[in-house]
């Protein structure tokens, strides 16, 4: 069994939810391994004649809606769901279904997640920080209770692990996520079709806003931290949506001696910022935190009031104290 600890209780949560109908939510925008979750959580109810539909907050990235496959995916002003239990998948905490979400639904049955730093809000919590993807603990849970995995939830479950281990190349990317990996493409799979969807469908503003991105570089800390802007304007002289700032970071990233990255978007009077690091002894997440924000250790990020040139200067501090505190000395 992938999750002993949480079987029964799983097979508990499927027996209660027999007599509902469940609304299956995801978080602001929403990335690989949410939807992915979305999607096969969904297709399980659905499969075991549960009336069930997924709504998030924001609309579906391009490059997702392929493998929806058709199961019922709507905006929140499109689907009422009504007297609709809500089961929240990769949702750190209650706010990350967006204001709106949260106040249909001030009570969340089931939470399914990985994040270090989610308080258990739901009626029941399937939270392992040990996994590299909530898809990973689903499709666990999914193979552990012998539940139908079919041909799209099998790929939308692959399409989330794939997404949030990096391609199989972050350190949550365990041995346990290839054993899940092959038996998800037992059951039909596809890791080359899921490839090609993700990563060989860029458009060229996006590209272009990756030139913008690593024109903004700047090295910090000796060398140990990078950080890149997107400033106001740089969407529309692009023609990028804002859905195609996913995974620039991982290029400031990818520098050698770097070990903290950061992008920081300024969007009118406010900032958006994600951190990633190559080793989860820099706990980004509680960098993140400085600026009310959370996450994982190796990826995190926040949402603050501020103007980009003070906000940088003050970044950089922040990262020249943990540094100094952390004591650690650089990868080399
Ligand atoms: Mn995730």
């Amino acid at each position: 069994m992938f999750y002993p600890q949480f079987n029964q209780e799983f097979r508990q949560m499927l027996a209660t939810m027999e007599d509902k109908k469940v609304v299956v939510l995801g978080h602001l925008r929403p990335d690989g391994d949410c939807v992915g979750s979305q999607i096969a959580f969904c297709r399980c109810l659905l499969a075991m004649e549960i009336e069930a539909v997924c709504i998030n907050p924001d609309p579906i990235p391009r490059i997702l809606r392929s493998f929806l496959g058709g199961t019922p995916f709507y905006l929140p002003h499109e689907f009422s769901g009504e007297g609709f239990s809500a089961a929240n998948m990769d949702c750190a905490d209650k706010t990350r279904i967006g204001q709106g979400l949260q106040a249909r639904y001030p009570e969340i049955l089931a939470n399914i997640d990985h994040h270090i730093s989610n308080p258990a809000y739901g009626r029941y919590n399937f939270i392992d920080a040990g996994s590299s993807a909530t898809a990973e603990i689903l499709a666990g849970l999914f193979l552990d209770c012998g539940l139908p995995i079919d041909e799209i939830a099998a790929q939308a479950l692959y399409v989330g692990i794939v997404t949030d281990t990096g391609q199989f190349r972050f350190p949550s990317t365990t041995r346990q996520v290839f054993e899940i990996c092959r038996l998800l493409i037992e059951r039909g799979a596809d890791p080359a079709a899921a490839a090609m969807e993700l990563y060989e469908r860029e458009s060229l503003s996006k590209l272009r806003l990756l030139e913008r991105f690593l024109a903004s570089l700047q090295l910090v800390c000796g060398g140990r931290a990078c950080i890149g802007v997107i400033k106001n304007g740089v969407y529309q002289e692009t023609g990028a949506d804002k859905e195609d700032s996913e995974g620039l970071v991982d290029y400031a990233r990818s520098i050698d001696g770097v070990e903290i990255a950061v992008l920081l978007e300024e969007r009118d009077g406010a900032i958006k910022g994600s951190f990633r690091s190559k080793d989860p002894v820099h706990r980004v997440d509680q960098l993140a935190r400085n600026f009310n924000g959370g996450g994982h250790a190796c990826a995190a990020g926040f949402n603050c009031r501020g103007h980009l040139e003070e906000f940088y200067s003050n970044l950089v501090e922040v990262l020249q104290e943990h540094f100094r505190q952390a004591q650690t000395s650089p990868i080399i």
